[in-house]
């Protein structure tokens, strides 16, 4: 062995000591008995064969098993699949990428499917020189790689009046979080030429599908952090997420980040489309609406245990983990109560949080195996702190689809099973 392994490997005294240790933990609990474990014991098929050989898998799926990890709807939301929603499986994941497979999607009027060599991206309006790209040209300028959570504007949204979808997937799965690759928007813009002004300045922006789904986005906002992603989590952008271009506006609703990005207009207004009048704007407690509400607030959400997550183990050490995030910069704390908010605790995120980013949190308890009434609040880099159900409907009223970041409760019970309560 080369010199340089020696100050990492575990001497074999404090290896061993290691594992009795972590064996005292796990006996308390009831499991890691070795005694009659046949599965250790016996040899087995899987050992006495030969597996598949490398050809048999040229793109790979998730095993068999795994085959309930997957987006699902809500029947009384999706009356029409193509103008419609699905969600993903957060209760089943876990880390803070989503895989593109089961990332939810969202269409106005379908997944369209377009060939790069078709691809036209168009700057026009208040630029020096209009220009049309094409995907090579998109390619040639220099590339930035940087990941962002994308979420709904009406997630959480079917829970203003009172405890609806049972499971983390329904209540909070219009989000998914990629790492993005492409280029950025102030570079492609800055290459048409900008206004000498830029404030008071839009862009309007839109795809090619046929609801276009346009809207008009603060040119501060183009300029400052969006980009034009052509590939996520390291793969080109599937079908359903806007192949072979979308655009990338970190921390903004979802809406805003077209898909099948087709033309970029600089204006001097917004358009005030129908997606940014009739949809996407809030209603409040006194009736009156507002508008332009871009940036996703502070939220955060126990994945498991959840009411698709039951605790199946019994009492004992419990692993309570769940995803927390802002479009206001990154989260620096996550708050757990198991007691409905009566006392708190901090949980232990995995990685220091990032902006606009999905963060991961734990918090490892020894579980009584009593009932818990369970929620999560998170806080983030501006101090901002995910406000209660209570607290929002006070502002918001039972009216409202958008923009609800309210704190969340699961209620699990003795047996383990969890389901989606409110509590006053
Ligand atoms: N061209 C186009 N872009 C679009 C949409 C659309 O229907 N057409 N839906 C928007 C909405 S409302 C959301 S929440 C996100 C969803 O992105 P996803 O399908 O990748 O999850 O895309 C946005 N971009
Ligand atoms: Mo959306």
């Amino acid at each position: 062995m080369s010199d340089e392994f020696e100050g990492v490997k575990p001497s074999r005294r404090g290896f061993l000591t290691g594992a009795a240790a972590a064996g005292a933990a796990l006996g308390t609990a009831g499991m890691a008995k070795a005694e009659g474990e046949r599965l250790i014991t016996e040899v087995q098929d899987w050992a006495t064969g030969l597996g598949d050989g490398v050809d048999v898998t040229p793109y790979g799926m998730p095993i068999e098993f795994e085959g309930d990890v997957v987006r699902r709807n809500v029947e009384w939301l999706t009356a029409d699949t193509i103008s419609s929603i699905n969600f993903t499986p957060i209760h089943a994941l876990d880390g803070t990428i989503t895989p593109q497979g089961c990332a939810f999607e969202r269409h106005h009027s379908g997944a369209i499917e377009m060939k790069k060599s078709d691809y036209r991206l168009m700057i026009n309006g208040l630029v020096d020189t209009p220009l049309v790209f094409t995907y090579e040209d998109l390619e040639r300028f220099p590339r930035m790689q940087k990941t962002f959570f994308l979420e709904c504007a009406a997630n959480t949204g079917m829970e203003w009046a009172g405890a609806q979808l049972n499971g983390a997937q329904f209540t909070h799965g219009m989000i998914h979080n990629m790492e993005y690759t492409g280029v950025s928007l102030r570079t492609l813009l800055e290459e048409a030429g900008l206004p000498d002004d830029i404030s008071g300045k839009w862009l309007y922006v839109e795809g090619a599908d046929a609801s276009s789904n346009g809207r008009s986005i603060p040119l501060e906002k183009a300029l400052d952090d969006c980009m034009i992603a052509f590939k996520a989590n390291g793969e080109a952008l599937r079908k359903e997420h806007g192949y072979p271009v979308r655009l990338v506006v970190p921390g903004w609703e979802g809406n805003l980040w077209v898909k099948w990005l087709r033309r970029m207009e600089i204006m001097d207004a917004p358009v005030e489309s129908r997606e940014e009048t009739s949809k996407y704007t809030d209603t409040l407690a006194d009736g009156t609406s507002r508008k332009w509400t871009w940036v996703m607030d502070a939220k955060s959400i126990v994945t498991s245990p959840s009411p698709q997550a039951p605790i199946k183990h019994g009492k004992g050490p419990l692993v309570i983990t769940g995803l927390a995030w802002s479009g206001r910069g990154a989260i620096t704390a996550v708050d757990v109560t198991i007691d409905g908010g009566k006392t708190w605790q901090q949980a232990r995120l995995a990685e220091p949080g990032k902006d606009m980013a999905l963060t991961r949190f734990y918090l490892d308890i020894d579980w009584d195996g009593q009932e818990m009434f369970l929620q999560s609040r998170a806080v983030d880099s501006t101090g901002y702190v995910q406000p209660t159900k209570g607290a929002l409907r006070e502002v918001r009223g039972l009216n409202s689809i958008y923009h609800n970041n309210c704190i969340q409760t699961w209620w699990v019970k003795a047996d383990g099973e969890a389901e989606n309560v409110e509590i006053s």
